[in-house]
């Protein structure tokens, strides 16, 4: 990102969290949430249309947020934010965004018991002394206690998205460097799993220039602190990302034994090595050797060492010994879903409810960056007022603009949705007679997180206008827990019924996750891969969904939008029957 978008969003972010802190300014704050959210996910930079004067024709940028951008770039600063920051506490208002606290819990814990930072805020949830505060029963305690847990799951590791652009960008660079023969993300990252703790890269190269990649990776272009610096294994802070890297170097003829050792995961290699002993190898990073006689048999590539044990190889995204190992004894590996195979997307947003773009301008980005037959526009419906939910008017006009622009198009290429809310008692906020008139129907839960959601979730499937459940699960990753559903009998209900669940690729979200849409997958419920975008940019989420369904074996048959839409309206209508 460009630094000036960087420091912008941050400082908007920060300047809705003050607004929300002191609690008098709730609208002012979701218009700088907004403008925070325009500017991050803006791909030019920001001083370019400051000096252009073309601000406003950044979706998401208001009249008061156009002048606080260029009083930015006229002065450096913004007079305001600093202003703001004096009234509050700036040490911990960062906490108002974790689940369980929220502003009006955190302003009360600075008043009352003067904590002005963090740590002492912690403290004070530990030592019982906020248990003690009016307000602050167990159950508000335990909830914050849990919040300040899933906050730490997301200070300690990234969010796979976060992960995939620092290392591709690193990636990249190493790459072109001429002593660099091949170079490849390993670990975690590379298995794709949600959230990554360190990312790996292994480069091979000629022993005599090892120390010329490590000069350039620890050097200012990339590095911002070095932690460890050897032969063969240094470690990085990214300059970039602020987050750890491992860099590890070997020789060509190791290339495939290393990638395939530091791909892990841990329990794969463990279970791998065992098997290549009872056939009489070992196997390290350095290659697959005999016992007897300890003589190289292979590791070139990666591929070699799986079929020296008699083995294909696996996609890395099954590599986690939950039963893939046994699959590829019996020669079984199935052939897994890839991006290419997705047709259209279930789930956008746009101007209609709360995302950033009008459906002509979602539809003209699709038609010529992705190779899809078809995707729906699903704006919220009324219930989710802060996302500015359409009622009944809205959306049967809504249809007419879906219409109208079809038409010019010349193809019936926008398909008509909706996210309906599942309302507290399960039944759905949009009359049936509108929900007939729809493509495809998601239904979500929005509300009511605290209790056991399963119910609501089986009433939305037994509708029979319900094509899918919406991110089935609600969880947020590192700020709000799943709220609490029986996920079998969801899958069972989903089955019997007919409806599709969602793999929500949002990168917070990942929801259903790997282990719940195999789950899915194994009981025949039809998963379909959904971006749920609120901008442009956000369509490459895909990837994450795409990732989340490889985790869980599925191959194109088991993901509904990887089909024609007349094989998808099939699958809607069969409800209808
Ligand atoms: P992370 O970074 O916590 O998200 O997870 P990983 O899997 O990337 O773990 P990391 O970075 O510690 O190590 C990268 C890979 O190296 C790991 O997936 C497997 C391999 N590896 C690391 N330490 C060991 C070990 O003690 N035994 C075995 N068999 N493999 C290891
Ligand atoms: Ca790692
Ligand atoms: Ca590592
Ligand atoms: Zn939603």
């Amino acid at each position: 990102m460009y630094a000036a978008n960087k420091e912008l969003s941050e400082i908007f972010h920060a300047i809705a969290a003050i607004y929300r802190y002191k609690g008098d300014d709730r609208f002012r704050a979701l218009a700088y949430d907004k403008a925070s959210r325009a500017i991050a996910s803006l791909h030019e930079d920001i001083e370019s249309f400051a000096k252009h004067d073309r601000l406003s024709d950044i979706p998401g940028i208001g009249i008061h947020t156009e002048e606080k951008i260029k009083e930015y770039f006229r002065t450096g600063k913004i007079a305001k934010y600093e202003e703001l920051k004096k009234e509050v506490p700036v040490g911990i208002l960062d906490m108002t965004e974790i689940s369980g606290f929220g502003p009006q819990s955190v302003k009360k814990l600075h008043d009352e018991l003067k904590v002005e930072t963090k740590e002492e805020l912690v403290k004070a949830l530990q030592s019982g002394e906020v248990a003690k505060l009016k307000g602050f029963g167990k159950k508000k305690v335990e909830g914050m206690l849990r919040g300040l847990k899933l906050h730490k799951t997301i200070e300690e590791r990234m969010l796979l998205w976060d992960a995939l652009q620092g290392a591709g960008q690193v990636l990249e660079k190493l790459k072109k460097l001429p002593e660099v023969k091949r170079a490849e993300i390993a670990g975690s990252l590379r298995r794709m799993k949600e959230t990554i703790g360190d990312i790996d890269i292994l480069v091979s190269c000629e022993a005599k220039n090892r120390k010329k990649v490590i000069t350039y990776f620890t050097g200012p272009a990339l590095a911002k602190q070095v932690l460890a610096k050897g032969d063969t294994k240094v470690s990085i802070i990214h300059k970039e990302s602020g987050r750890q890297i491992d860099l590890r170097m070997v020789n060509e003829n190791e290339w495939g034994s290393a990638l395939q050792y530091f791909t892990g995961s841990k329990e794969h290699n463990v279970h791998i090595r065992t098997i290549a002993k009872d056939k009489g190898y070992k196997i390290s990073e350095y290659g697959i050797f005999t016992i007897k006689s300890n003589k190289w048999v292979a590791g070139k590539e990666e591929e070699d060492i799986y079929n020296a044990l008699g083995f294909k190889i696996m996609p890395a995204e099954m590599r986690k010994d939950k039963g893939e190992i046994e699959l590829a004894a019996k020669g079984k590996i199935p052939n897994l879903v890839t991006l290419k195979d997705i047709r259209g997307d279930l789930h956008t947003h746009s101007t209609w409810s709360d995302g950033a773009r009008s459906i002509d301008e979602i539809a003209r980005y699709i038609m010529k960056n992705l190779p899809y037959d078809y995707f729906a526009i699903s704006d919220h419906s009324k219930a989710t007022r802060i996302a500015n939910g359409m009622d009944e008017k809205q959306i049967l006009k809504q249809l007419k603009e879906i219409d109208k622009l079809n038409k010019q198009y010349g193809k019936y290429f926008i398909k008509k949705s909706i996210e309906v809310d599942i309302l507290a008692d399960g039944s759905l906020d949009m009359p049936d007679e509108i929900l007939a008139r729809l493509d495809w129907v998601t239904a979500s839960i929005h509300s009511g997180f605290k209790g056991d959601n399963t119910d609501r979730l089986i009433a939305a499937c037994h509708s029979k206008y319900v094509s899918s459940i919406g991110h089935p699960t609600g969880r947020l990753i590192g700020s709000r827990e799943p709220y609490k559903v029986d996920i079998e009998e969801l899958i069972k209900v989903a089955k019997n019924t007919g409806t599709a669940l969602e793999i929500n690729s949002q990168p917070q979200r990942m929801d259903l996750n790997d282990e719940m849409a195999r789950l899915a997958r194994e009981n025949g419920v039809k998963l379909v891969i959904d971006t749920d975008s609120h901008d442009l940019n956000h369509f490459n989420y895909m990837k994450l969904g795409v990732a989340i369904a490889r985790r869980a074996w599925c191959t194109p048959d088991d993901i509904l939008n990887t089909k024609s839409w007349s094989e998808m309206k099939k699958f809607a209508s069969k409800k209808l029957k």
